[in-house]
């Protein structure tokens, strides 16, 4: 496989807007995406790989709008019906996305690896982008809570509604885990690497916490990030918190900070515009826009500013 010229690092709902606007931007056949599998967990014996799908049904043009996960106009009788013999159906797993998960499971269980179903799916689904898997082996984030429990991130997220109790977060299981057939050689290749505007902790951190991926990614040193977090806030999920828990400012700068090593460029929303002095004394250069991708042409226009950003980085 030739490797392709544009590489992303990607977590959920945040990162499949932003490869939205990339793929309108260059073409899909330029892309390889490497995605999060910290979320991923096993629901009644299914492998659900959350980043994976969101990232697939997303470039695919079909999903559900509204949440950012989820198929469009799914319906829920298999789950209607499973919280008739069971109490922990607390993950929203509609009909049709349930295709997915058996059909992946199934092909794990025939001795295909994540990365091979990863590719089969997104052929399926008319993705021309190549999608990649962190890795193969499992790697679940886990959420420490302040009194002490250990909590799979989505138990975390979804069972519990994502609360303000977070200790640390542990990534210990993708530290120790080898990276996907083609993931080191993406990155090392590659003629232009971004961060999509995803968590910095549980979604980019499960990534460059995969063995190799930190050293390949600093030895490059000019990835060009967008910031997931505008006017001091997440645009979506609970960075927030887990930013707070670590020590990390709340902030671009704070993101900034946390890419010093690997990036030198930083999209920042023009909520921020303030902190461009600031993250430029870091060492990354800086590109202010309006960064909330509310339609797809806001969407491309990120991209564009990434993609020039790394052109002059
Ligand atoms: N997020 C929720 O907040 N509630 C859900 O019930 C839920 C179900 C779900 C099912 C399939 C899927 O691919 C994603 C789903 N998500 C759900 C999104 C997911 O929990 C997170 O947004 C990502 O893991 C973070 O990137």
């Amino acid at each position: 496989m030739p490797v392709r010229p544009v590489v992303a690092l990607a977590g959920g709902v945040g990162a499949a807007r932003f490869l939205e606007g990339l793929v309108q931007a260059i073409p899909a056949s330029d892309l390889t995406v490497i995605v999060n599998t910290g979320d991923d967990r096993d629901f009644f014996g299914l492998r659900v790989c959350p980043d994976l799908d969101i990232v697939t049904y997303t470039l695919a043009g079909r999903v559900r709008r509204d949440t950012g996960w989820g198929l469009e106009g799914d319906t829920f009788q298999a789950l209607d019906a499973l919280r008739g013999l069971r109490d922990d159906a607390w993950f929203q797993l509609g009909d049709r996305d349930l295709a997915t998960h058996i059909h992946r499971s199934a092909r794990l269980a025939e001795g295909a690896g994540l990365a091979e179903v990863t590719a089969e799916i997104a052929e399926r689904f008319g993705v021309g982008v190549e999608l990649l898997p962190m890795t193969e082996d499992p790697a679940p984030t886990v959420v420490v809570r302040n009194d002490g429990r250990r909590t799979h991130f989505e138990e975390y997220l979804v069972r519990d509604g994502s609360p303000d109790d977070v200790a640390s977060v542990d990534l210990s299981q993708a530290e120790r885990a080898e990276p996907a057939p083609g993931v080191i050689e993406a990155i090392r290749g590659a003629r232009t690497l971004l961060l999509c505007p995803s968590n910095p902790v549980v979604s980019i951190g499960p990534i460059r916490a995969v063995r190799g991926v930190e050293a390949e990614l600093q030895r490059r040193g000019d990835a060009v990030a967008v910031s997931p977090i505008v006017g001091g806030r997440p645009v979506k999920g609970p960075a927030d918190r887990l930013l707070r828990a670590q020590g990390t400012e709340v902030s671009a700068r704070g993101v900034a900070g946390l890419y010093a090593g690997i990036a030198s460029g930083l999209v920042i929303d023009q909520a921020d515009a303030g902190q461009a002095g600031e993250i430029e004394s870091l060492g990354l250069r800086v590109s202010v826009l309006d960064t909330l991708m509310t339609n797809p042409a806001i969407a491309r226009s990120v991209a564009e500013a990434a993609l020039a950003l790394a052109e002059t980085s």
